[in-house]
């Protein structure tokens, strides 16, 4: 059976290639997901994506995720990362692999981004590659996971 990645991504990021290039490139959401299929999909692998602004709705595709089928999780919680104790229950819950991915490096920004209340529970976590990132973390899931 092929593997099967969910990629979702929160809040802010279907906003992507429209402001703030010099952080997050020029890169559409649209563009990512493209790319992230066809990488999968070269691979043999299946891909589904998600985006929402909404918490509560990324919470609710993490259930669903589980008896979908769906093998590993590749995530950019956007803002999500820095607050949410439920989202991080949510992936804990369904035990599946999860790799954090974020476009700009967290790290090199303002305090707030230093921690992250997913990398505590991810298999791995990619920062700073830019929207590569992505394409980094499913080549990981499909190779590793
Ligand atoms: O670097 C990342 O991928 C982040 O997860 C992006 C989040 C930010 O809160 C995290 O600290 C790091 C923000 C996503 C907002 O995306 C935008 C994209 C284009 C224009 C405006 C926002």
């Amino acid at each position: 059976m092929a593997t099967n990645i969910l990629l979702l991504n929160g809040p802010n990021l279907n906003l992507l290639g429209s402001r703030e290039p010099e952080v997050y490139g020029s890169a559409t959401l649209a563009d990512v997901e493209h790319e992230a299929k066809r990488v999968a999909s070269a691979a043999g692998a299946q891909l589904s994506c998600f985006q929402s602004n909404h918490e509560g709705a990324l919470i609710d595709r993490i259930h669903a995720a589980k008896s979908e089928g769906i093998d590993a999780i590749v995530i950019n919680p956007g803002g999500l990362t820095h607050t949410s104790v439920a989202l991080r229950d949510a992936l804990s819950g369904i035990g599946l692999p999860v790799v954090e991915v974020h476009i700009s490096n967290i790290h090199r920004r303002e305090d707030f981004r230093h921690h992250s209340y997913i990398s505590g529970i991810a298999a791995g976590v990619i920062c700073g590659l830019g929207v590569d990132g992505y394409r980094v973390a499913i080549d990981f899931v499909i190779k590793k996971l």
